[in-house]
Parts: C-alpha cells; structure tokens; sequence
C-alpha cells in the first residue's frame, strides 16, 4: 500500500450508485465515460463493475454499475449503504417497460438508506426514433412526487455516443458537493455544540 500524493489526500471521495433495468445502457454509459469506447461491451452485467471517475479537481467519483435483470433486483439494497449520489438509467424507447422502471425507482427511493440522497435520472437511447423526452419520462417516473425531498435532474442522453454524459456528470457532481459540505457544516457544529 502506498502513500497518498497530497492530491489524491485533498480529493473526496464520492459514492454513486447507477441502476436501472436490465439493458437500459448503465454498463455502455460507464465504460464511455471512463474509457471514451464501448465496443467491447457484449453481455448483461451479473453482480456489477465499479470504476472511478476524476469529474472535478476536488472530487473523484466512484461508480458501481449493479446488474439490473430481475433476479439481480433483489441484490439493490445491499449496494445503498453509504451512497452520496444516484444515478438511474432508463431506455427511453422502451414504452413497454417504463412502468417497472417507475416500480423499482420508487421502491430505491422509499428506502431510508438513501433519504434525501440526490438523483440524476439518464434518459437514455435518444438516438432512437421513438425514443420518449426528458419531460414525458420526469412525468412517467413521478419525478416531483418522488423527489421533493432531494436534488434531482432528468438528463436526456446516448450511451454509445456520449451526448449528454458530460452535463450528467456535472450535475451529479454539484450535488453531490452541495450535499458533503452540507454534512461537513453539519459535523462542524456539532463538534462546536459539544466544546460549549
Ligand atoms: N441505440 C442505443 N443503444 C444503446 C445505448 N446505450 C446502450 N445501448 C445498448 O443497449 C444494450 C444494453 O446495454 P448495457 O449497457 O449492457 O445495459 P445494462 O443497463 O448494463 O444492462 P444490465 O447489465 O443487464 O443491467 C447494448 O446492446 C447496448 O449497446 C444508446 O444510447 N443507444
Ligand atoms: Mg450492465
């Protein structure tokens, strides 16, 4: 085990947790953003691949892509524990799936686990011509319902391009700031309250 470079000893650590039904991009989408291809890519995940992210001077991020067919579901929560932020994937053309999609996000958001945690939702697949919008898919997941507890975003985008990866990971990113340093006031006026 080395010593930490005094960059890497500034730099926080951040945990993002993408899931999403089984072939809605979450593997294609990490591995463009972390290696710029995806070519290589061929089977569905079974249990799940992580990589780090540097997306700003000051925080790295760490991404679990968790498998998302139905028999892997039932694995999500082990996976929340510690999450600073959440990334769901969607396929937007698949009209025909979008409701288990809404059963399971709601399902991730109800746990107390993840209470106010900020989410980043990918419209994924809008390449595709009947790909749905950003606004019908924020109107089919309930986003308003669902999230009025947290940060939340509805980003179209194209896994096997890259469009729309980048202000993702902006966002995702400035929630996830906004949120640390939330806990480090936090933390810091607790220490203050127990010297008085
Ligand atoms: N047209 C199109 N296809 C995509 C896009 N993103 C991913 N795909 C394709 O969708 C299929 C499933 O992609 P994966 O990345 O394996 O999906 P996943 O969400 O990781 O699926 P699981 O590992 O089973 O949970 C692959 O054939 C991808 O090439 C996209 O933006 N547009
Ligand atoms: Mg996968």
């Amino acid at each position: 085990m080395g010593l930490l470079t005094s960059k890497e000893s500034k730099m926080k650590q951040a945990r993002i947790l993408m899931l999403g039904l089984d072939a809605a991009g979450k593997s294609t989408l990490l591995y463009k953003l972390k290696f710029g291809n995806t070519e290589f890519l061929t089977a569905s995940t079974v249990g799940f691949n992580v990589e780090m992210l540097e997306s700003s001077k000051r925080v790295a991020l760490t991404v679990w892509d968790v498998g998302g067919q139905h028999q892997m579901r039932q694995f999500w929560p082990y996976y929340f524990q510690d999450t600073d932020g959440l990334v769901f994937v969607v396929d937007s053309a698949d009209q025909g799936r979008m409701e288990d999609s809404r059963r399971e996000f709601e399902r991730m958001l109800k746990s107390e686990c993840l209470k106010g945690i900020p989410v980043v939702v990918m419209a994924n697949k809008q390449d595709l011509i009947d790909a749905m919008s950003a606004e019908e898919i924020t109107k089919r997941l309930h986003m308003k319902r669902w999230c009025s507890d947290r940060d939340w975003y509805v980003q179209p985008c194209c896994a096997r391009t890259g469009e729309g990866l980048p202000a993702a990971t902006k966002i995702i990113t400035s929630y996830v700031k906004k949120k640390m340093n939330c806990k480090d006031e936090a933390s810091r006026s607790d220490l203050q309250e127990n010297r008085l």
